[in-house]
Order: C-alpha cells, then sequence, then structure tokens
C-alpha cells in the first residue's frame, strides 16, 4: 500500500491533492511535525505499507536526531519528500534527490512545481495564500480552506477537522462537498467578528510593535488579527494562555526580519513563532532583541 503525509493545513491539504493526482492509488494522512516520528516509525514498521510520499511536514525542533534516524531506517520507503521548512536541511545526506526542499518557497506545491510537477495554478496560488498570506492574495480555494479551518479550530473538535482536511482534499480533487464546506462560511462571520473587535485593544509597545492579550473563551481568527494589525504595526505579540500555560507568537510583515536567526530557533517560520516560557523574562528578551525596530526615543 502506497501512502501520502501531509500536514494538515490548507498548504499540506494541497500538496496532498497535487501528490494523490502523481499517486491516484495512494491513501491520504494528516500528521503534524510532533506526531511525525511515532508516525514513521508505526509505518516504517508495517510490511503493508511499501511507499511513502510526504508533503509539507516541519521537522520537530525539539526532536529532530531520532526523525532523521528514523528517516534513514526507513528510507528506503521513503519515495519522495517535499518541504520548505527551515530545519529539513538535515534531511538532505538521508534522502538525498528523493528530497524536495526549497526554504524559499511559498509552500510546498510551489516547491513540486519548480521541480517540474504539475500543479493547477488555481491550487498553486491557494497553497501560497494559505501560508503567505501577506505575499499571496486570497482565492476562493484558499479562502474557503481559512475560514473553514478557522471554525473548526475554534470549536477544538479534532475529528471535525480530520473530517475537514478530507471533505477539502475532496473538493479539490472532485469539486464535490462545495456546500458542505460552504456552510462553513455563515458560522465563520462570528470569528472575524470577534476578530476585528479584539483590534482596539491592541496596545503600542512602540511605534512599530503592537502588543495584544487574548483568551481561549473568545473565538477568534488570528491569521485575521496579523493581518489587519500589521495595517498599523510591523510586529505583533501575541499574549495568550493555553491550559493554564502562558505562549507569547510574534509575526512580522517586515521581510527584513527573520525570528528564527533572532531566537536561534532551527525551524518553523521565519516570519511568525510561538515562545514559551515565563511571560515577563520573555518579553524582556524579546524587546532586546527587536530593539534595531523599537523607536529611538524609547530605547
Ligand atoms: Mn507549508
Amino acid at each position: 500500500m502506497c501512502l501520502i503525509i501531509a500536514h494538515g493545513d490548507g498548504d499540506g491539504v494541497i500538496s496532498a491533492a497535487v501528490l494523490k493526482t502523481i499517486y491516484p492509488e495512494a491513501m491520504v494522512t494528516f500528521s503534524k511535525p510532533q506526531h511525525l516520528l511515532r508516525l514513521l516509525e508505526e509505518l516504517g514498521d508495517n510490511p503493508e505499507i511499501t511507499k511513502i510520499y510526504i508533503a509539507d511536514i516541519g521537522l520537530d525542533r525539539h526532536n529532530s536526531r531520532p526523525i532523521v534516524e528514523c528517516v534513514q531506517r526507513h528510507k528506503d520507503k521513503i519515495k519522495l519528500w517535499v518541504d520548505h521548512h527551515h530545519g529539513s536541511e538535515k534531511l538532505i545526506p538521508v534522502l538525498k534527490d528523493k528530497l524536495l526542499l526549497d526554504v524559499n518557497q511559498p509552500s510546498c506545491p510551489a516547491v513540486m512545481a519548480i521541480n517540474g510537477i504539475k500543479v493547477l495554478p488555481k491550487w498553486l496560488e491557494a497553497a501560497n495564500a494559505c501560508d503567505r498570506p501577506l505575499d499571496y492574495p486570497d482565492n476562493s480555494i484558499s479562502l474557503l480552506w481559512n475560514q473553514a479551518f478557522r471554525v473548526i479550530i475554534s470549536l477544538q473538535a479534532p475529528k471535525e477537522l480530520r473530517k475537514l482536511q478530507y471533505n477539502f482534499l475532496e473538493f479539490l480533487l472532485h469539486h464535490k462537498h462545495a456546500k458542505y464546506l460552504a456552510n462553513f462560511r455563515s458560522r465563520y462571520e462570528l470569528i472575524a467578528k470577534n476578530t476585528l473587535a479584539t483590534l482596539p485593544t491592541i496596545q503600542d509597545v512602540s511605534q512599530k510593535i503592537g502588543f495584544v492579550k487574548i483568551t481561549r473563551q473568545t473565538k477568534i481568527d488570528k491569521r485575521l488579527l496579523f493581518l489587519e494589525a500589521y495595517k498599523k504595526y510591523e510586529i505583533l505579540i501575541l499574549w495568550e494562555m493555553v491550559n493554564g500555560k502562558h505562549f507569547l507568537t510574534l509575526g512580522t510583515k517586515n521581510q527584513k526580519i527573520d525570528f528564527l536567526k533572532i531566537f536561534s530557533l532551527s525551524s518553523g517560520s521565519p516570519f511568525r513563532v510561538r515562545l514559551k516560557g515565563n511571560v515577563d523574562v520573555l518579553i524582556e528578551i524579546i524587546l532586546q532583541q527587536l530593539n534595531p525596530w523599537l523607536d529611538p526615543d524609547e530605547r
């Protein structure tokens, strides 16, 4: 049996759809960096699985070595690995030309396209907009996915998320289920309204940096919040508490700022990172690191 493993976000589902058109016999499953090791170990040892194609799953930066070792053990089964995340360079010596990697590409379908794989222009644009909304305008497919995705996330319903991923895949491949997906649009309206209501609560850290605190109780679309905040700020610091733990998400629209470099992170997106730890300490570190982007009289 052949298997496609892709990230469950818009970019990943569209990547899975592209791979499915090349390998129609393959089954599809969705995963994420933190779950990839266990999944690969299981599949690697399963004699029924003969070919594996992977797309859009970055290496878990806390756990990359065991993954690379696991890939090494099962490299014969892994026929293709497409990625655009920093950190996946570690797979080059193991996978060689079975790895299509370009961290400068906005999406995995874009990586496929520059490597000669046929990708429908609409799908390519949608995947780019899903991962890099600032650089690529949404089209009907990316909007559909993003809005539906936010509704499911806000319901915190993993089972529904899985169902949605398959429906989205079906929609891409066969243009069925359009009605099913379209009904998410009306449910999204409240989330969009909540998100816009959060905008006035953003505080100025400086002229260029905004800070906002959100709670899980109010369902918002973080992607939309960042996009709206970028109309005023270059950087937004978002503070949220999830299950008693504090997280700070840093986002920027400034292409010259690379959060991966600034915070010495080995994987993820240069423009959006999530930091965990003591909030006061983190904010101190963040402001120190972002000092060059603070206004001179505020330093
Ligand atoms: Mn991606």
